[in-house]
């Protein structure tokens, strides 16, 4: 389970939407979690209390336990921003599977410049409530496996880091030039 957090805007989705198609090509079957998705149906009807987003977390960790107990890979996309629930999920997942924390980081001031959704406007005027990093709070991840300054890299350079890491950590394989094929050639 490669579980990307960090604030909105940060960049999780995009990367986690590159890396799938990596981990295809190494053979993996793969399953992408992303929380927007995930809250219009395992979540649908949760909010964004404390409470709510750690019960959508815990949904999601569940399912991802679940998904990778069958040897399925499973790319989470949430905010998740407490450590509490990050820390749950690892244990959850970490009964049968491999659990590896992505810190997607980039600071507020350039989330809100990027506002894909223009919800960061709605949170700063006060229309939308609990809006994580401004009127709610994100916990950072103290000592991620894998950070990814997203300020300094592209998505695809970001992409990139990330499966080198995983290769290094040994979490997947090296993709090599078919061996079979180099040698039969
Ligand atoms: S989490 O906190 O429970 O992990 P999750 O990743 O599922 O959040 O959902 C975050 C998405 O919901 C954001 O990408 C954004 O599109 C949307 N959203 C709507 N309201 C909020 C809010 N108050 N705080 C953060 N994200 C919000």
């Amino acid at each position: 389970v490669i579980w990307l957090t960090g604030l909105s805007s940060a960049g999780k989705t995009t990367i986690a939407r590159l890396v799938v198609p990596e981990l295809e090509s190494r053979g993996f079957v793969v399953e992408h979690l992303d929380g927007d998705v995930v809250r219009t149906h395992l979540s649908l009807g949760l909010g964004f209390s404390e409470e709510d987003r750690k019960t959508n977390i815990s949904r999601i960790g569940w399912v991802a336990a679940r998904v990778a107990r069958v040897g399925a890979a499973v790319v989470v996309s949430a905010i998740s921003p407490y450590e509490e629930s990050r820390r749950r999920v690892r244990e959850t997942v970490e009964r049968d599977a491999s659990f590896v924390e992505v810190f997607v980081s980039a600071p507020l001031s350039v989330c809100v410049t990027r506002d894909r959704k223009g919800l960061y406007a709605k949170a700063l005027s006060g229309e939308i409530a609990d809006f994580t990093g401004v009127s709610a709070p994100y916990e950072e991840p103290v000592d991620p496996d894998i950070r990814i300054d997203t300020t300094v890299m592209t998505p695809e350079e970001s992409a990139q880091h990330l499966v080198a890491r995983l290769e290094q950590m040994a979490v997947i394989p090296t993709r090599q030039v078919s061996a079979a094929t180099a040698h039969f050639s």
